[in-house]
């Protein structure tokens, strides 16, 4: 008898639980937007509510179970978060200085647990038990910032905190670069001591540029590797497993993340594909797709992907190496060119760049930087010009063709030449050839310069940048400063601007990332008839002289509308 009541009671329980469950989850799932605007509600009164709500994975250095509820609130799992179109004044007073001071939506940000869970989306393979070395070296993380929102750097610590094995992590110094946000003086040292002994804050006592911060962090790093991070980055679970396998495997290797995009809008948590690295002669880093040479060189999808250059600020290295390598160059200011440097000596003094598809780590990529340095643009010439000088040999000039041959003062690099001798690092030719073959080199163009229609002058023009390709190709009257003007003709047929090329796909002549596969933009200048024709569709490019636009026409020798001159090269 007593046992049938026990089990009646549990079966009772069991059912008006459960119903409880379902309830909840209903109510939660339809109330979901508003619950949204009210938590922002809420936190906008008083920001700092979101770090006092630690409601999650990890409570005074102790790694506690959340209860499953969490996985409704806002921005949980990496979705989105989308505000209402009509908020309130004050609401979008506060929204645009986030954009303003960040140049990402802060108040979302606010609105997300510093905590928050991150979907899983490692292949089955990157979990296999005996995937990694068992004895992995440990790390220091380094985090360098300047005026950092305060929820993305607590959302950084914590995401490296939570999802870093902790016998792997040695300790993250957070290196301040002189910043002059409240938030990130005494309340930062005060949140981090109280909560995390393996947490160190080490600051500039001047401006130094993310590079020099980083070398900073460095001369305080304990640990044999050293990990680097933005400090706008989430980790995901197993990011830093494959990291320091490879190192662990071989001390040479660098390796690199998966960089996934966090919406800069929705801090979404996207998924990219994975892409190698590269960099065009104006010397501004640019992702593209695996080359196939590389595709047949790995046997699965997971394992490591050579990449010619790095982005810059996401990498571990082993730190002995990266000081024979000779560190960074010491003397670039404030941003830029440091990723290009280390990718070349890694490559030609004896190292490997990879990225690891088993690892993947969140950035946000902004739009527009919101850290302001003197001189602003100034710095990132003298920067490449001292890249320049040191590493590209004779390519060089062709950057210095960018930038007008007005070198400006790049300083003393007479230490870093040494430092190149003494490595007895292989050219730059060597580096071209062997590492990074799909980069086009001017030098062997057929010709190149201004494309000029022979009957109006007018030559063929393109503004388009990386975002807005799509726009068709245009015509301009010939101004003769190259620029949006300035094309070459690749021996295989292209018409190139760096990394873009001129494709016609049967309506509209683009510009689109060059394939090399021939197809639409595959074309051929006769200099004596001067005709541009379109390969596979044996159609020439004409002007409209009405509306200024390019047609694709019939190739009719009498029709001057179709005629171009392309300088070839051996007649400039
Ligand atoms: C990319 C890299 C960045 C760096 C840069 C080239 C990624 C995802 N990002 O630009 O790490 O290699 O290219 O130099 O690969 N910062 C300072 N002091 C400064 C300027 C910046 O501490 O004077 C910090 C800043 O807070 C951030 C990091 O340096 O944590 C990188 O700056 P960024 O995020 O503006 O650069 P990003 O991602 O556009
Ligand atoms: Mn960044």
């Amino acid at each position: 008898e007593e046992l049938e009541r026990l089990i009646d009671f549990a079966l009772r329980f069991l059912k008006c639980s459960t119903v409880n469950v379902l309830v909840i989850f209903l109510f939660l799932l339809s109330f979901n937007s508003i619950q949204q605007l009210e938590s922002h509600q809420i936190i906008s009164e008083d920001r700092k509510a979101i770090t006092n709500k630690i409601d999650s994975g990890y409570k005074e250095g102790i790694k506690v179970i959340r209860s499953p509820e969490y996985l409704q609130e806002p921005g949980e799992l990496g979705r989105p978060v989308i505000l209402p179109e009509d908020v309130e004044r004050d609401q979008k007073i506060s929204i645009d200085k986030g954009w303003k001071n960040h140049e990402f939506n802060e108040y979302v940000s606010d609105m997300i647990s510093i905590q928050r869970s991150l979907p899983d989306i490692r292949d089955n393979k990157c979990k296999e038990k005996d995937r990694y070395v068992r004895n992995l070296p440990q790390t220091s993380v380094i985090i360098i910032f300047h005026n950092e929102a305060w929820s993305v750097l607590l959302r950084t610590v914590h995401s490296v905190l939570n999802r870093s094995p902790e016998h792997l992590l040695k300790e993250i110094i957070l290196v301040d670069d002189f910043s002059d946000m409240e938030h990130l003086k005494d309340p930062l040292s005060g949140y981090m001591s109280q909560r995390y002994p393996k947490v160190k804050i080490v600051r500039a006592s001047k401006r130094e540029g993310l590079i020099r911060a980083r070398l900073l962090g460095l001369k305080y790093s304990t640990a044999p590797v050293v990990t680097y991070l933005d400090s706008h980055c989430e980790c995901t679970e197993g990011w830093l497993e494959p990291l320091l396998d490879r190192i662990a495997q071989n001390r040479t290797s660098v390796v690199t993340p998966v960089i996934d995009p966090i919406n800069d809008k929705t801090f979404e948590y996207q998924l990219s594909t994975v892409q190698v690295g590269g960099f065009n002669w104006g010397l501004i880093f640019h992702w593209h797709s695996i080359p196939n040479r590389e595709l047949q060189r790995r046997s699965h999808h997971t394992d490591p992907v050579y990449s010619p250059a790095m982005a810059g600020g996401l990498f571990a290295i082993d730190k002995s190496f990266f000081e024979e390598l000779g560190i960074y160059d010491s003397e670039f200011d404030y941003w830029g060119a440091e990723n290009l440097e280390l990718s070349f000596k890694i490559w030609m003094c004896g190292g490997t760049l990879e990225t690891i598809p088993c690892s993947r780590v969140g950035h946000i990529f902004r739009k527009n930087s919101p850290i302001k340095w003197p001189g602003d643009k100034d710095s990132v010439k003298r920067n490449n010009v001292r890249l320049a000088e040191v590493w590209l040999d004779d390519y060089a000039k062709n950057y210095y063709k960018r930038i007008n041959y007005d070198k400006g003062d790049y300083g003393d690099v007479s230490s870093r030449k040494a430092l190149r001798k003494s490595l007895k690092c292989q050219s730059f030719k060597w580096y071209l050839e062997n590492i990074y073959p799909e980069l086009f080199i001017p030098e062997e163009a057929v010709c190149s310069g201004e494309i000029r229609n022979l009957r109006t002058n007018y030559c063929i023009d393109s503004a388009a940048q990386n975002e807005d390709l799509h726009k068709p190709v245009g015509i301009w009257p010939c101004h003769n400063q190259e620029g949006n003007q300035f094309w070459m003709l690749s021996r295989t047929g292209e018409i190139r601007r760096d990394e873009n090329c001129l494709d016609y796909d049967g309506n509209d002549v683009l510009l689109y990332p060059c394939h090399g596969l021939k197809g639409n933009q595959f074309w051929e200048y006769d200099p004596e008839m001067q005709f541009l024709v379109h390969v596979f569709s044996r159609q020439c490019i004409g002007i409209d002289e009405a509306s200024k636009k390019i047609t694709m026409e019939e190739c009719d020798l009498s029709n001057p509308r179709l005629k171009w001159r392309f300088p070839l090269n051996n007649e400039q």
